[in-house]
């Protein structure tokens, strides 16, 4: 039969290293021979989402459409990688249910990287920008973050570095089947 298709879901700040450890997943997934695929917020945010900015209400949108898009990806057989700062418990919990309703796997995993930790990276000059008061509304410094409850799994800076997180994901993976 078909290869079995799910969602992992990297939540997180802006520069927690959700995208990295997301492009590691995805890398060795493929080279195991398992379609899989990144959705990541940034990048869709050009096309997809691009009429979206990050109000609480567009956010919201922002992860009911890629929840939707992922969904159908895990539908086809695909394992659909979503990396998305998805700051709002509830935003989480509905893309969780719709899974859930449609029989695919869903695995939330908090990429807990501390603010001051991915503030000291800050590769795009971002937070210097929202401490600046350039951008308003930036998680983490003027907007909120709501940490997961019912994460599947916690990777934190101090258990390794993005390719050891990686095998963290994958190792979830293999627990569940
Ligand atoms: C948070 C922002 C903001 C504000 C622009 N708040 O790390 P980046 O810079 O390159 O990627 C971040 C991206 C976040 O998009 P998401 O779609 O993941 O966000 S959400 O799930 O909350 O809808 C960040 C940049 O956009 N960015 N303004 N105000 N991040």
């Amino acid at each position: 039969r078909a290869s079995q298709g799910m969602t992992l879901w990297l939540t997180g700040l802006s520069a927690s290293g959700k995208s990295t450890i997301a492009t590691e997943v995805e890398r060795r997934l493929v080279a195991a021979g398992r379609p899989a695929y990144l959705l990541d917020g940034d990048n869709l945010r050009h096309g997809l989402n691009a009429d979206l900015g990050f109000s609480a209400g567009d956010r919201a949108e922002n992860v009911r459409r890629v929840g939707e898009v992922a969904q159908l990806f895990a539908d086809a057989g695909v394992v659909a990688i979503v990396s998305l700062i998805s700051p709002y418990r509830a935003d989480r919990d509905l893309v969780r249910a719709r899974h859930t309703a449609g029989g695919l796997p869903f695995f939330e995993v908090f990429v807990d990287t501390p603010v001051e930790v991915c503030e000291a990276r800050d590769p795009k000059g971002m937070y210097a920008r929202a401490r600046a008061g350039e951008i308003k509304g930036f998680t983490g410094v003027d907007a909120p973050y709501e940490v997961p409850s019912e994460a599947a799994l916690v990777l934190r800076p101090e258990d390794g570095d993005p390719a050891a997180l990686a095998a963290k994901v994958l190792e979830l993976l293999d627990g569940e089947g």
